[in-house]
Parts: C-alpha cells; sequence; structure tokens
C-alpha cells in the first residue's frame, strides 16, 4: 500500500509541476522584421530558458497576427495575454497612452519617482491593462521629408502620422495621414505622402530610406515601446509568476542604455545613405522644440482632462 502511495505521488508531481507553468500568447504591433521585434524575440528566447515550469511566452506575430491598432483592445479584451506596443498605437482604447512620448526621465527613474505607479493606475482603470516596463527609450522622434523646407512651416504638405505628431505636425500646417508603420513604404513609394515622422532609429529596417531624402533636426519627445499584459491574466497569475515576469521586464530594461548607440549609429547610417539634415537657427530651433512640446501637451490636457496635467507635472523635468 506504501509502496503504491509512493509510485502515485511520484507520477503526479511532474504533472503538478506541468499545470503550474502558465503559457502567455503575445504579440508586437511593430512590423516582424522590425529590430524591436527582433530585440523582443531575444528576450523571449532567454525568458522561456529561464523561466522553465514557471512561465513561457509564446510569440503569435506581428501585425500580420493582429493589426498595429488593434493590438491594444486584443490585450484590454484578452484575446491575447501580452503585447509590445507604443501608446500611439492604442489611444482607441484610452487616450492617455499617447502621453508617454513625453516623459523627460529614464524609465529607471520613472519606477523610484512615484511615475510607474501613477501609469498603472490609469492604465489598470481605463484600459485593464497593466504596463510591465518601457524596452525602448533614447530614441527620439524626427520629422523625415522629401521636400526641402527653410522653416517650420508644412503648409501644403502631406505627412504620415500616427497619434504621437499630429498636434506638432498639424499646428505646422501640415495635412495628416495615419497609418501603421506597415504601410509607409507603400504611401512613400506612391507618393502619397511628402514625408513622415518616425524615431531617429529604424528607417532602414523596412527600406523607407531609399524614399528619404531630409531628416529634419533637432528630434523631439522619446519613442515609448513597451510590454503590456491584459489586467486579469496578470492578477491571475501566481506570486512567483508576477514576480518573474516583472524581474525580467525590468533586467531588460536595465539594457536601454543600446539605444543611446544605436541613436548614434543610425544617424551617421542616415548620412551614409545620402538623408540630408535640415536644422533652423538658434531661436527657431527652440521655438520648434516648443512648438512640439507645447502643442502635444495641450492636445494630450485636452483629451483628459481628468489625467493630463496630473502627467504633465509628473512627466516634465524639474
Ligand atoms: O511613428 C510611429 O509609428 C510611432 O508612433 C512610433 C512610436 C514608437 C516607436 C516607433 C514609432
Amino acid at each position: 500500500m506504501k509502496r503504491l502511495i509512493c509510485i502515485v505521488a511520484a507520477a503526479a508531481a511532474p504533472m503538478i509541476a506541468q499545470a503550474q507553468e502558465v503559457t502567455l500568447r503575445v504579440v508586437s504591433a511593430f512590423p516582424e522584421n522590425s529590430l524591436y521585434v527582433k530585440r523582443l524575440e531575444n528576450w523571449i528566447e532567454r525568458f522561456n530558458a529561464d523561466g522553465k515550469g514557471v512561465m513561457q511566452l509564446n510569440f503569435i506575430g506581428g501585425p500580420k497576427a493582429i493589426p498595429t491598432f488593434e493590438v491594444g483592445k486584443s490585450v484590454q479584451g484578452g484575446v491575447v495575454d501580452m503585447a509590445m506596443s507604443t501608446g500611439a498605437f492604442y489611444t482607441n482604447v484610452f487616450p492617455e497612452s499617447d502621453a508617454l512620448k513625453l516623459t523627460e526621465m529614464p524609465v529607471a527613474e520613472q519606477r523610484r519617482n512615484g511615475v510607474i505607479a501613477y501609469i498603472n493606475k490609469v492604465w489598470n482603470e481605463k484600459g485593464n491593462m497593466q504596463y510591465l516596463g518601457r524596452i525602448v527609450e533614447s530614441q527620439p522622434f524626427h520629422l523625415y521629408l522629401n521636400k526641402e523646407i527653410a522653416k517650420p512651416d508644412l503648409k501644403g504638405l502631406k505627412i504620415r502620422i500616427t497619434p504621437v505628431y499630429r498636434d506638432f505636425f498639424s499646428a505646422m500646417g501640415a495635412t495628416v495621414m495615419t497609418t501603421a508603420p506597415g504601410e509607409v513604404y507603400t504611401a512613400l513609394e506612391r507618393g502619397v505622402v511628402d514625408g513622415y515622422g518616425w524615431p531617429i532609429g529604424g528607417i532602414f529596417d523596412n527600406n523607407w530610406h531609399e524614399k528619404t531624402r531630409y531628416r529634419v533636426d533637432p528630434g523631439f519627445y522619446d519613442a515609448e515601446v513597451s510590454l503590456i499584459i491584459n489586467l486579469k491574466k496578470w492578477q491571475g497569475l501566481s506570486a512567483k509568476q508576477r514576480d518573474l515576469l516583472q524581474r525580467q521586464v525590468i533586467i531588460h530594461e536595465g539594457r536601454n542604455d543600446f539605444w543611446k548607440i544605436y541613436a548614434q549609429e543610425e544617424t551617421k547610417r542616415q548620412a551614409q545613405a545620402g538623408i540630408k539634415t535640415i536644422s533652423f537657427d538658434a531661436a527657431t530651433t527652440a521655438a520648434y522644440r516648443k512648438m512640439a512640446y507645447d502643442s502635444a501637451w495641450a492636445g494630450v490636457i485636452k483629451l483628459s482632462p481628468q489625467h493630463g496635467p496630473q502627467m504633465q507635472k509628473l512627466f516634465t523635468k524639474k
């Protein structure tokens, strides 16, 4: 009898361990061949090696699996568990999401000074999601053009945007057109747009450099790419699973200095590809940067009188 119990127990043990392992379905709102996705896949590989018996991440794919602007809704509704996206892509879930481009301090500092806690309060309440961490930093956005400009005036120009750039480029008089990253090349190729917004890095990933003549300096804001998870899924994990996931995301955040070097490399690479820079005199440059931030904050506050002012206070450098 005793022997029998031993055998049963031995057979059951691995089954229990297996039952405790959870697999999360992960998607990316950015195209499959982007550097963001390559780095995500590398991280997932390491995660799965460490997470055996506790948690595994199953990368489903990019916009071919779920279209860029649907990813946020999919996380909110639990169609997928987790995603790599940016706030600009899920303003259709709640408008505050796009404000993360305006943070003026590193994410490590945001963790210490309560900014991440505030973000999670809003993301939980309005998005039914938990904000796990920011895995891209130090990537200012730029305006890329195929027509030369002498001053910050985009009247008569059609520019590809996402919510990131809408208020700023509109304030400069541009006609704006929203597209997912996956449609930028075709829009440029067909001459549907005269330019586009994008961070300093990444224009080579999908050959946009072939269709780009100018980059306007300086950059503005900071590209925010992050990992989000459905709130119910997050709350349903065991303490051990939550701890593993949060710890691994924070470790990955710790590698964000990579993006500083990448910004320098991509700047050089653009010059080598023949992309000319357009810059303005000091006073115009200052006005350009001020217009970028003033127009964006006005937009955030208009869309969210509830959280906009507090976000501005928290996100702006003292
Ligand atoms: O331009 C975009 O598609 C965009 O909004 C974005 C946001 C973060 C990183 C890269 C692009």
